[in-house]
């Protein structure tokens, strides 16, 4: 049985966590495709996870009039505990700095795992302006807060994880709990359900996503502004919520995902992933046999 199978899981906020993202309408091969703003964040330059080899390939193929850094770019965090840094690393810092130096208007909106660079805000590095947020706006006059999100988050990275499990765990958990509860019975405690409390988190999961996504439009909605576009959960989405757009550019270490404004003021999420797929896939078919 499925972890939402239950009824009242059926709410709107129940909606698939992991949902794919299409490809760029118009996918990017040889020429570079420009838009009027890029919108990046959640990188984390110095750990494992970081997909730095997959932004690169991005930044190659794409031009921008603006681009917005919106938190954990670097991950200080990870960095205070072992140092862990790779020479890809270093290329993506300076493509950053390049763009910046090329004339991009390049906009660094530290997050939490990147919170040294808050001691900064107001200065301007290399071309490279760090900020604590800034108000974009759009080719057709929308004004977007640009923030990170952390600062509208309860403990939405174990949510998450919570969030993804799913029917494996579901199993698992059953195993667990049989051999859990044979263990309290011969202590004398009574049957304790572990699937029934994953289904709750994970149920709780779901709403942690909500209320973020929630508060964060909330706070566009009070200051006037026609939404927010920011990062933190790792979550790519673009929809309304509260009645103005709620964006996340989503990160580049789980998915490899880029929010972009058209010049039109279209906006649009990016799935690097599934482009590099296509490429090596078009690439794959194109290779022909010739006969000796
Ligand atoms: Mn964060």
């Amino acid at each position: 049985m499925p972890l939402d199978a239950t009824p009242d899981h059926a709410s709107p906020s129940a909606r698939p966590l992991a949902r794919p993202l299409g490809l760029p309408s118009a996918l990017p091969m040889a020429e570079k495709a420009s838009y009027r703003a890029v919108f990046l964040s959640d990188i984390h330059l110095g750990t494992r996870g970081c997909n730095a080899a997959f932004l690169l390939d991005f930044l190659a193929h794409i031009e921008c009039e603006k681009l917005y850094l919106v938190g954990d770019v670097v991950d200080g965090w990870r960095l205070k505990k072992s140092w862990y840094w790779q020479p890809q690393f270093d290329d993506v810092v300076r493509a950053f700095m390049d763009r910046a130096q090329a004339g991009t208007a390049v906009t660094y909106i530290p997050g939490n795992h990147d919170e040294m660079f808050r001691d900064w805000l107001g200065l301007e590095l290399r071309g490279i302006k760090l900020q604590g947020e800034a108000v974009h706006t759009a080719a057709d006059g929308r004004r977007f807060l640009v923030i990170h999100g952390d600062e509208f988050d309860g403990v939405i990275r174990y949510a998450k994880f919570l969030a993804h499990l799913g029917d494996w765990a579901y199993d698992w958990a059953l195993v667990v709990n049989r051999v859990f509860n044979a263990g309290r019975r011969r202590l004398g405690y009574p049957y304790w359900s572990l699937s029934q409390w994953l289904k709750r988190q994970v149920k709780e999961a779901v709403k942690a996503i909500d209320r973020f996504e929630t508060a964060l439009a909330g706070e566009a909605k009070r200051r006037g502004l026609d939404g927010v576009i920011c990062g933190h959960i790792h979550h790519a989405e673009m929809r309304t919520v509260s009645g103005v757009m709620y964006m996340n550019d989503g990160d580049w270490v789980e998915s490899c995902t880029a929010l972009v404004e058209h010049h039109d003021g279209r906006f649009e999420l990016l799935d690097w992933a599934a482009v590099m797929r296509a490429r090596h896939a078009a690439s794959q078919t194109s290779r022909v046999t010739v006969p000796a």
